[in-house]
């Protein structure tokens, strides 16, 4: 089970900081941040995790885009969650400083594998979240390496939660009907 005042919480605080956002299809952007979270949900229920790592990877899972997308900085975070939840937003932010959006995924998963299971299901989650039909405007290499990328993030995170690993996988192999 999971609180519901603390998912609020995060939901409301994520809605504010990404306003008027949209997904790469138009939508509103929390509805990724939702779908991602419906994944955590799913996956703490059916591994019967504690109240306490359920709630976090939740809150997590809501907050996940807001340093990469947002205005909203660490220090916001840390103030209105705590340090663990600012860390944790904080390991799932890519760094921008780096070239090469390679280079930025390897330093990305590098910095997650060292990392608390519930950090690591958000990425799987998001991962998950994002491999539904991709946009009209995508070829077929991008999509084609978009299934790598996430084949490399599952193989590389699959520990975490077995749950969550299936579901990446089949997510990825349904992905190749998206892909002529
Ligand atoms: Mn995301």
């Amino acid at each position: 089970m999971f609180t519901q005042e603390k998912y609020l919480k995060a939901l409301n605080f994520a809605a504010q900081a990404h306003g008027e956002q949209k997904t790469p299809k138009g939508v509103p952007y929390i509805t990724h941040l939702v779908s991602v979270a419906m994944e955590i949900i799913h996956a703490c229920e059916q591994s019967e995790l504690k109240l306490e790592q359920t709630d976090f990877a939740i809150t997590v899972s809501l907050l996940h885009d807001t340093l990469e997308d947002t205005d909203v900085t660490y220090d916001d975070i840390y103030k209105e969650f705590g340090p663990e939840v600012a860390e944790a937003v904080d390991a799932l932010t890519k760094d921008e400083t780096l070239e090469s959006k390679k280079e930025q995924m390897a330093s990305s998963i590098n910095k997650l594998m060292s990392q608390p299971y519930e950090i690591q299901m958000v990425k799987l989650a998001d991962r998950i979240s994002n491999m539904q039909k991709p946009p009209e405007s995508w070829d077929s290499l991008k999509k084609l390496s978009y299934q790598k990328e996430a084949k490399f993030i599952l193989s590389c995170l699959k520990n975490c939660n077995i749950h969550l690993s299936k579901r990446l996988e089949d997510k990825i192999n349904e992905y190749t009907t998206y892909i002529n």
